[in-house]
């Protein structure tokens, strides 16, 4: 299995779908959302455009529905949640489907929709991400990684860099995950150097600074970080619906 990684969607190449992708943001979407399958969410529907949330939203019964996203690292006005994996308790959303819009994390996922297999990864489930494509075995997997607004994030292609160790390390070879893609074998390298202090990663990154800059989010550089603390892997069942697989 042949990894590609893209540092950002605006990378992925515009025209044939992947037979397999997986869509990266530590900080904090793909987190949020693994922990909220985790918690028993029914689904999450995810959304670039907002307006398209509001019009789905309102279609779902009101008392199974949760609005949550987040512009810029704070809470949208009126949803009734942020982004933050902390947020997402069993008694809050056990049943219920998030509608959930965030900067980068679904607009990467909206840019990838037409994969075979689409994953959610962060660094909370990426074992259970790497069982899982070895189960599905496809030839090649794109790897994209949300960043910030167009640019590189140094926590997604650390997560890349730590799903690329786990495949290793589960068997797919390292020739054949690492072969003729720069990005991939950087990616490996700098999970190499942080293994050890993942957190401390997350808070040297730019939008780990810009969330200390908001204000106290231990907590979730904590969770963010915890890595495979979830068995979780977030699956696209129908375009922009993901579930617990
Ligand atoms: O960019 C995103 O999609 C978010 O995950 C950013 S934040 O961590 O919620 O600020």
């Amino acid at each position: 299995m042949q990894v590609l990684t893209f540092h950002t969607p605006e990378r992925v190449p515009a025209g044939d779908a992947p037979a397999a992708a997986v869509v990266i943001d530590v900080l904090r979407a793909t987190t949020t959302m693994a922990w909220a399958l985790h918690n028993g969410a029914e689904a999450i529907q995810a959304f670039a455009d907002l307006a398209d949330l509001e019009a789905a939203a309102a279609a779902w019964p009101a008392d199974r529905r949760l609005r949550a996203g987040e512009r810029g690292g704070a809470r949208l006005e009126g949803f009734d949640l942020g982004n933050s994996p902390l947020a997402v308790t069993p008694d809050t959303v056990a049943g219920r489907r998030l509608f959930m819009s965030t900067t980068n994390g679904t607009r990467s996922l909206d840019r990838v929709r037409g994969a075979g297999l689409l994953l959610a990864m962060a660094l909370v489930n990426r074992t259970a991400v790497a069982r899982r494509l070895l189960a599905a075995a496809p030839a090649e997997v794109w790897v994209v990684g949300s960043g910030w607004e167009g640019a590189f994030s140094l926590e997604d292609t650390l997560a890349a860099g730590a799903l690329v160790a786990a495949l290793i390390e589960l068997g797919a070879g390292d020739l054949a995950v690492l072969a003729g893609n720069d990005e991939t074998c950087a990616a490996h390298a700098l999970w190499q150097q942080w293994q050890h202090a993942p957190e401390q990663a997350l808070r040297l990154a730019s939008h780990g600074q810009r969330l200390i800059r908001l204000g106290d989010h231990d907590a979730d550089f904590a969770c963010c970080s915890a890595v495979d603390s979830l068995t979780v892997v977030p699956q696209q069942a129908e375009p922009g619906v993901l579930r617990a697989a």
